[in-house]
């Protein structure tokens, strides 16, 4: 079965698409469909409009995921403005805010919405872990070199896509996907 995912991020793609071709879905990355990003408070409304908004030019089944790290002495932030931080502060942006801080709590989130007439859903998921003192790793994108999840010593960049995918925020929606389309038996029919 056939599914876009409306992304510009590549790293995000072959992470989907590799939990995704578990579920007998082959993922294909769409750069090129606007979706309107509004902003809200919540990923799973974003996403959902976003995915609205692509269906609406592309009329085929697709996915769109947003995703932000909520840090708890942050009370959130950056969260959803995640990618606009990123591009403005950065990694070590990020660390100098919390310089002298013991709390070093975080998550990251993922809201997964699909769009696969006639149903609307969205999935959501998180991993918890901690903010690293200095960036570490090569692996990954964003903020995966100062992120590490809970019961591990390394961050999500000094892991493969492989291991980071048996951990992330971002695989557990998405199997969640997985096992809804399963659920429900789509196949090739619908897609
Ligand atoms: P699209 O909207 O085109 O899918 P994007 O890169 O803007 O791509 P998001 O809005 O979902 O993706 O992500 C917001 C930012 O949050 C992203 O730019 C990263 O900096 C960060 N982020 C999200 N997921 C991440 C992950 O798995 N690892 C590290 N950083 C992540």
């Amino acid at each position: 079965m056939k599914l876009y995912f409306a992304t510009s991020n590549r790293h995000k793609y072959e992470e989907a698409r590799r939990v995704l071709s578990e579920y007998g879905v082959e993922l294909v990355q769409l750069t090129s469909v606007p979706k309107l990003e509004i902003q809200g408070e919540s990923l799973a409304d974003i996403a959902l409009n976003a995915a609205r908004t692509a269906y609406l030019r592309l009329g085929e089944p697709l996915i769109v995921e947003d995703a932000g790290l909520y840090i708890e002495a942050l009370k959130g932030f950056p969260g959803p403005y995640s990618s606009y931080v990123y591009k403005t502060l950065g990694c070590r942006g990020i660390l100098r805010l919390l310089e002298d801080e013991e709390r070093r709590e975080a998550y990251f989130e993922s809201a997964v919405a699909a769009i696969i007439p006639p149903y609307e859903e969205v999935f959501v998921a998180r991993v918890h872990g901690v903010i690293a003192a200095e960036p570490r790793g090569e692996g990954g994108f964003g903020f995966d070199p100062i992120f590490i999840p809970r019961g591990e010593a390394r961050t999500f960049a000094e892991m493969g896509v492989e291991e980071k995918n048996r951990l992330s925020h971002r695989a557990r929606a998405l199997r969640m996907l997985g096992e809804w389309l399963r659920s429900r038996k789509i196949k090739r029919a619908q897609l």
